[in-house]
């Protein structure tokens, strides 16, 4: 990862610390008390309460973090076994077609919808044409009308 000035500073080898590249430091993750670290983003797991994808997002938005981008494979894994075990779900996630119609993009990092996808079948619908946030269900994740309440899961990327 760059910074702002384009140089490598640091990047991320294991689960408990970012790791500075030229002196191999391992420097401690700053994760808010109620956040979990995980490969170079905080994150805050939402399994008591359900919101709708406008208040679970401002509700990250307080802890200055957005809603999950959820970008790899491992990462889904990650998330899915804080809540499917124990039958928490739906959950929402930082994705959106709000701004064009079927051009999905994470919330949280402004970047386009990659290559990992794992939707329910026949999903993405837009069912009612107003399908345009996104839920994990356990059997994979479904545009959701905005109304739709859901546990939720928030992200803090550090570097
Ligand atoms: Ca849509
Ligand atoms: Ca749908």
């Amino acid at each position: 990862m760059e910074d702002n000035n384009g140089k490598f500073r640091v990047y991320t080898l294991s689960n408990r610390c970012l790791i500075e590249k030229f002196s191999n430091k391992c420097l401690p993750a700053k994760c808010g008390k109620d956040q979990k670290y995980w490969e170079g983003s905080c994150y805050y797991f939402q399994r008591t309460i359900k919101m709708t994808w406008y208040y679970a997002r401002k509700n990250c938005s307080k802890q200055t973090m957005t809603l999950i981008s959820l970008e790899t494979e491992r990462e889904y894994e990650f998330v899915k076994k804080s809540y499917f075990q124990d039958k928490k779900f739906p959950v929402l996630i930082g994705l959106t077609d709000e701004n064009q119609e079927g051009e999905f993009y994470w919330e949280g990092t402004g970047k386009i919808l990659g290559s990992f996808t794992s939707w329910q079948p026949g999903e993405p619908n837009n069912q009612g044409l107003r399908e345009n946030q996104v839920h994990i269900n356990i059997n994979g994740w479904n545009d959701i009308d905005k109304n739709l309440p859901s546990y939720w899961v928030c992200e803090k990327i550090l570097i």
